[in-house]
């Protein structure tokens, strides 16, 4: 694991973005620290928590949507990018803040490094979530999300934003820490009916291909950004003694022109080869952008 820290972990203002393309292309994941503004996700994360515990209270009283209950409560999850009305104090959309703290800053020339100009935000799977060392729903075992997302072929790179300190007394995520080029056996049959039973690679597969003991989990903190690319193994990280709870979220892009036609078109899409704009012509908007799609 310390090996994997020095080699994976960068600051931002400190590395180049082609170092950290370089070290996804070959590793699957790093790490950015002080890359995302450490009061705006204090004042995200303390919005999430209401909006949390009012899914929570509704889920307890009964008056939680099925839609919202089966897609988002027992994920941990909430859909910013489908809610114009989630807004910071100030009145900024939290879907807003998620985008801009990629594509304001830069960030995005790691997109544009590893993906190319003409880039698509991934609705489905860009969300929010809460993972409690305590929660009745087990964590998210050993997956690839290019299997999740049914994108084998894709390479979509995910930036993941701790909202709270995680790692030590609260989840935070596990890798095996290799960019791989295929999707390894999945869906184990002893987990179909539990909850992510259908992604999952089991643990005794991951441990016939890996050695386990190398597994690279770093401590995280606000202002933190975690970056992994779609066949990159891994699940959320836990350990018996944390008590602690973790919120994120997480945002995801593929390029466009590899998108097939249904995800294409249920996404966003941008030209980032100079500043970033949004192409109208493309994908749904606001909290039109609803979808049925798997969740995860
Ligand atoms: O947040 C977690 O605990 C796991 C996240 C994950 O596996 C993913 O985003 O693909």
């Amino acid at each position: 694991m310390v090996k994997f820290d020095t080699k994976l972990t960068f600051s931002a203002g400190q590395s180049s973005p082609g170092e950290v393309v370089a070290t996804l292309r070959t590793h699957g994941c790093c790490l950015i620290r002080g890359a995302h503004d450490r009061s705006r996700a204090t004042l995200f994360r303390d919005r999430l928590a209401e909006l949390y515990a009012e899914m929570d209270r509704r889920a307890a009283e009964g008056t939680l949507s099925e839609d919202d209950l089966k897609r988002c409560h027992r994920y941990g999850i909430l859909r910013p990018l489908e809610h114009d009305e989630y807004t910071l104090a100030d009145g900024t959309r939290l879907a807003d803040h998620m985008i801009d703290a990629v594509l304001r800053t830069p960030l995005v020339d790691v997109v544009r490094g590893l993906l190319g100009p003409r880039v698509s935000l991934l609705l489905p799977t860009t969300h929010t979530r809460r993972q409690q060392a305590t929660q009745s729903e087990r964590p998210v075992p050993f997956h690839q999300d290019s299997a999740v997302m049914r994108l084998h072929d894709v390479t979509v790179l995910n930036f993941w934003f701790p909202l709270d300190p995680c790692g030590r007394d609260a989840p935070s995520v596990e890798f095996v820490p290799w960019s791989l080029t295929g999707i390894l056996p999945h869906g184990d049959p002893s987990t179909q009916g539990k909850l992510y039973g259908n992604l999952e690679i089991s643990e005794e597969m991951a441990r016939a291909v890996f050695n386990l003991e190398n597994t690279w989990h770093p401590e995280l903190d606000l202002g933190d950004v975690l970056l992994l690319t779609s066949r990159v193994v891994h699940r959320t990280y836990t350990r018996p003694g944390m008590r602690g709870q973790r919120r994120n979220f997480e945002i995801r892009f593929a390029p466009t022109a590899d998108l097939p036609r249904e995800q294409r078109d249920s996404a966003i899409a941008y030209d980032i080869a100079g500043a970033p704009t949004r192409i109208q012509e493309s994908g749904p908007s606001g909290v039109a952008a609803r979808h049925a799609t798997a969740s995860y």
